[in-house]
């Protein structure tokens, strides 16, 4: 019968959609790691505000403490966000400290160190929408049209 053929394609269609998010073209979350070492933040080798760092929502910054007085609170400083997200507490120079933000939404999030923000201490990281996200609902679009047929 025609109409069970067609049922049939829709259900592969679907196994196999299923299947390619499973493979792991659906982004899995990452951590992050940036160091808080002498007087300043540190990633991939540059300090502070040359720090190049662009995440996927979803993803974690893990900062960890490597040598220095620091803490950790979100925003630039006097920015009207400051320290309304995220703030890792009390400076600290125990070096087996770490402290972990999970990012959910895009955008442009600053972040400073109050011991040594008059120093420069200040950086940020980029957030962007998960690639995975447009493949996952792709599919879901194209059975829903098909449907409708
Ligand atoms: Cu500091």
């Amino acid at each position: 019968m025609k109409q069970n053929g067609k049922q049939h394609t829709k259900r592969t269609m679907a196994l196999a959609m299923i299947a390619l998010a499973s493979a792991g073209v659906v982004t899995q979350a990452e951590i992050f790691v940036v160091e808080l070492d002498g007087r300043s933040f540190v990633y991939d080798g540059l300090a502070d505000m040359d720090i190049d760092l662009t995440i996927n929502v979803g993803d974690t910054v893990r900062w960890e403490w490597i040598s220095g007085f620091h803490n950790v609170v979100n925003g630039f400083p006097g920015d009207p966000d400051e320290d309304t997200l995220f703030n890792s507490g009390p400076p600290t120079s125990d070096t087996s400290t770490f402290f972990e933000y999970a990012f959910d939404d895009e955008g442009v999030f600053g972040y400073h160190c109050e011991v040594h923000e008059g120093i420069g201490m200040i950086s940020f990281v980029t957030v962007v929408p998960a690639p995975g996200t447009m493949l996952a609902m792709a599919p879901v679009g194209l059975m829903l049209t098909r449907r409708r047929r």
